[in-house]
């Protein structure tokens, strides 16, 4: 019998960060590529420790799937996406095209927004990151306002990744990006985003429940 897919996160977190936790990218891409998962948990208490062995930075999430073990949610994306053309392309151009835009997502948008949100949320609202960040956002909004799909002309793993970058409110509040804003709205209507945000809510309402359960 095949090993579960097993997708590994917190077992409850404060509410600020719900429906952003980035198991959520890996329960996407397995109910979009329709494989059969299963949500597993380590302690929010003694995360920076308690997985170590696992998730080398004491992050969530990772991924087991029989004998392979994954942590990085890109790279585990690209593991779903091995098993499915739904989000991968088999052919070789629309496969490199799709490689080459998750790779963007992570690489050339997340690798500026993350560090500009966080001197955001820590009290920096024009932080020395902000041109960077907005030359970036323009870049992409150039690229979005001639497509609807980032590559293979349809719906792939990397707008999937490229989409759950860009949805981050104060990202999203950033500036008038019409283009970007009908692509995050568009990629994030599909059933399976649908799905899966409204799976990890209920996953960290009834660990509200199990805690006040307990005192
Ligand atoms: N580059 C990592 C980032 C993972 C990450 O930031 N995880 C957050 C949750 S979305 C986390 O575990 N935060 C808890 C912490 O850093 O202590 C990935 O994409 O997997």
């Amino acid at each position: 019998m095949a090993e579960t897919l097993t997708i590994w996160t917190l077992d409850w977190v404060p509410p600020g960060p719900r429906g952003f936790v980035r198991d959520l990218r890996l329960r996407w891409a397995a109910e979009e590529a329709g494989l059969a998962y299963v949500v597993r948990t380590i302690a929010f208490e003694d995360r920076e420790t308690n997985h170590l062995d696992r998730q080398p930075f004491g992050q969530v999430p990772f991924l087991t799937d029989g004998d392979v073990a994954l942590f990085e949610s890109g790279a585990g994306l690209l593991h779903l996406a091995g098993k499915s053309e739904t989000l991968m392309p088999r052919d070789t151009a629309g496969g490199a095209e799709t490689l080459q835009w998750t790779i963007a997502a992570l690489n050339s948008i997340e690798m500026v927004s993350v560090p500009w949100w966080f001197l955001k949320v820590t009290g920096q609202a024009e932080n020395g990151l902000a041109s960077w960040m907005d030359k970036r956002l323009a870049q992409l909004e150039v690229v979005l306002s001639k497509r609807d799909w980032l590559a293979a002309g349809r719906f792939t793993v990397a707008d999937l990744i490229m989409a759950d970058v860009l949805r981050v409110s104060d990202v999203r509040a950033r500036g008038e990006r019409p283009a970007t804003e009908a692509y995050v709205a568009r990629v994030t209507a599909r059933p399976a985003f649908r799905k899966a945000h409204a799976d990890q809510i209920a996953h960290f309402a009834a660990a509200d429940s199990e805690r006040s359960k307990r005192g």
